[in-house]
């Protein structure tokens, strides 16, 4: 079975592929990978990630700062995990000098699974489900990226249970986003960089979802994503756009960028909406497995991009 064959971005995996290889990395690499627990699942499983330490934790004697990566918070973005997955490898194993010190100047904490009860879900049953998996009523599910506290379903979300943006009956109603929080609270100062992966449409995002009124450091973030949208570019030519959330791709509250941005002290928070295009509506979701690593390569070009501009300001 699989299980001989080397965990690789030719194909996409199943949960718990992609949870033991994670399990594997933490013990090849001791003092370097640590397993981390974003939090827990309404079935039960847990939001495994990893704490990614290379050249050791502290720099110069000073502890480094944290990037923090959340990806698969949608569950049929199947591109997001596996992209995160990319990073974690690259991270580790890079010996690109520009790639190495990305590795060596940060404390990386990437989850790769945000909502792996709907993960699963996707392989068993359905495809195209976005939402967690908690009952409510008939339906299923609220969207893990508009049930964070923060304006919560003030605009761009649904309390239909049944709609695919449902906002939840609560700020924080799923364990998930309530688990992940309190995880990402216990960070609190040390992460300087929020970054949330989804699919699809080439877009690069910065808060805010719940208003059109624009970050006070709203020229820093047009700085950065100048950088970032050129870099991604470079290797491939992949065209990405985007903005602040609201303007750029439409009003959506309670979203976990802009949950990082406006209560725990990061200095910037991004979402990529990564391959394929805008124009790929009935495939969107679908991204060809020859694509993970291209996709992947100009991403992680990009966030190279981005933490260089940002180191910057
Ligand atoms: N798009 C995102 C969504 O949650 C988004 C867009 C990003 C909204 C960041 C708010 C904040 O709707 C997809 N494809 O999920
Ligand atoms: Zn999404």
């Amino acid at each position: 079975g699989r299980a001989t064959k080397a965990y690789n971005w030719a194909q996409y995996y199943e949960l718990d592929d992609t949870y033991v290889w994670l399990q594997t990395l933490a013990q090849e690499n001791p003092g370097v990978v640590t397993l981390i627990e974003g939090g827990k699942t309404y079935q039960g499983r847990s939001i495994l990630g990893v704490k990614i330490t290379r050249g050791g934790a502290k720099k110069n004697g000073k502890e480094k700062p944290g990037i923090f990566l959340e990806a698969g918070i949608h569950a049929r973005e199947w591109i997001a995990p596996a992209a995160a997955t990319y990073i974690i490898n690259q991270l580790l194993t890079s010996e690109v000098e520009s790639i190495k010190e990305l590795a060596e100047n940060y404390t990386w904490y990437v989850l790769p699974h945000a909502n792996p009860d709907g993960y699963v879900y996707t392989h068993t049953t359905d495809r195209m489900w976005r939402k967690t998996r908690t009952p409510y009523g008939s339906c299923f599910g609220a969207d893990p990226n508009r049930n964070w506290g923060f304006h919560w379903n003030e605009v761009g979300a649904s309390s239909s249970a049944c709609s695919d943006t449902y906002a939840g009956p609560s700020a924080f109603s799923e364990i998930e986003t309530l688990s992940l929080s309190k995880f990402i609270e216990g960070l609190k100062g040390k992460v300087q960089l929020y970054l949330s992966l989804h699919a699809y449409s080439q877009y690069l995002l910065y808060p805010y979802g719940h208003t059109a009124d624009l970050p006070d450091n709203v020229a820093d973030f047009e700085q950065v994503f100048n950088a970032s949208i050129a870099a991604v570019n470079k290797r491939y030519g992949t065209k990405y756009t985007g903005g602040n959330i609201y303007d750029a791709i439409y009003p959506a509250a309670g979203a976990s960028v802009d949950w990082a941005y406006g209560t725990q002290d990061v200095r910037m928070a991004f979402c990529y909406e990564l391959r394929p295009s805008s124009k790929s509506y009935f495939t969107g979701f679908k991204l060809p497995a020859e694509q993970i690593v291209p996709a992947s390569e100009e991403l992680l070009d990009s966030i190279l991009a981005m933490v260089t501009e940002v180191k910057s300001l």
